[in-house]
């Protein structure tokens, strides 16, 4: 008997490549831009449908970098990404000169962990692209009285303002930021239980939950490469509440588990 492989719809996986000398979860070991290459030529054999390189680490208290510099760590490697793969590319990035310059260079979504809030020019920049662009929760102080109601009512406010600025709908993607100004369990937890409720916004939702804190908390003592299995749940469950796409470390392993759910869902 001939049984084809499944091909249900899972939610697209998105690759990690960190061009920092100092991401809180690899420690720079992808610094040099021949590192960083390789890492997304394995990340795309892994099976990854779209690649996300960011040469500024958000984790706080890392040091700023300047755009010259962020530039000058993702052109070349953009470019020659570009040179080889048709993979779409996403650049992990606040800043507009940032953006412009990887758009130029071939890449295609804008990650902004700012959701067009650091500079004054971001909306217009972002329209004027016509990327894609991912606009992602953030706050500075961990205070909510409804989790998941704020974060929803924030990022439809913050779609709402791209559009006003010009940016088409079907450009615009939605993410709660996990671990961003979020209590380990007391917000994430409620927040990853209540993605639904940001799914139900109307825009495709990334998910970035790999190996972050939240995982450590529930796990005492598990190391920042030791949170494959809650990285792979949280993915799970991301795909069940209809998140468009995951942001992860381990590509392999997390494209395995979402197709295994998938064919497990097509199965009944
Ligand atoms: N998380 C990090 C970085 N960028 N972008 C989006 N859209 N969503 C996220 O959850 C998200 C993100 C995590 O920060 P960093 O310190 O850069 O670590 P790493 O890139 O290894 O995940």
């Amino acid at each position: 008997m001939n049984v084809s492989p499944p091909t249900l719809a899972r939610p697209k996986v998105m690759g990690i490549v960190n061009a920092t000398p100092d991401s809180f979860s690899d420690g720079g070991r992808f610094l040099a831009p021949e590192a960083a290459l390789a890492q997304a030529r394995r990340l795309i054999a892994e099976g990854a449908d779209i690649l996300d390189i960011g040469a500024e680490s958000t984790r706080p208290g890392a040091e700023p970098v300047p755009a010259e510099v962020e530039i000058e760590r993702l052109v070349p490697l953009i470019k020659a990404l570009r040179a080889e793969s048709d993979v779409p590319i996403s650049v992990d990035t606040m800043k507009p000169q940032v953006a412009r310059a990887a758009m130029a260079a071939g890449a295609g979504i804008w990650n902004d962990v700012a959701a067009l809030r650091y500079a004054p020019e971001s909306l217009a920049a972002a329209a004027e692209l016509g990327c894609e662009v991912v606009l992602m929760h953030m706050q500075a102080e961990p205070r909510y009285d409804d989790v998941v109601a704020e974060v929803a009512a924030f990022l439809a406010q913050r779609a709402e303002a791209a559009m006003a600025a010009g940016v088409a709908r079907e450009k615009i993607w939605l993410d709660p930021g996990i671990g961003f100004g979020k209590h380990p369990l007391r917000h994430n937890l409620p927040l990853l239980a209540g993605l639904d409720r940001i799914v139900a916004l109307g825009f495709p939702v990334l998910l970035g939950a790999s190996r972050k804190a939240f995982i450590g908390a529930l796990d005492p003592g598990a190391a920042v490469d030791k949170r494959l299995g809650g990285s792979i749940a949280a993915a799970l469950a991301g795909a069940s509440a209809g998140v468009a796409a995951v942001r992860v470390h381990d590509v392999r392993e997390t494209v395995q588990a979402l197709t295994v759910q998938a064919a497990i869902a097509g199965g009944r």
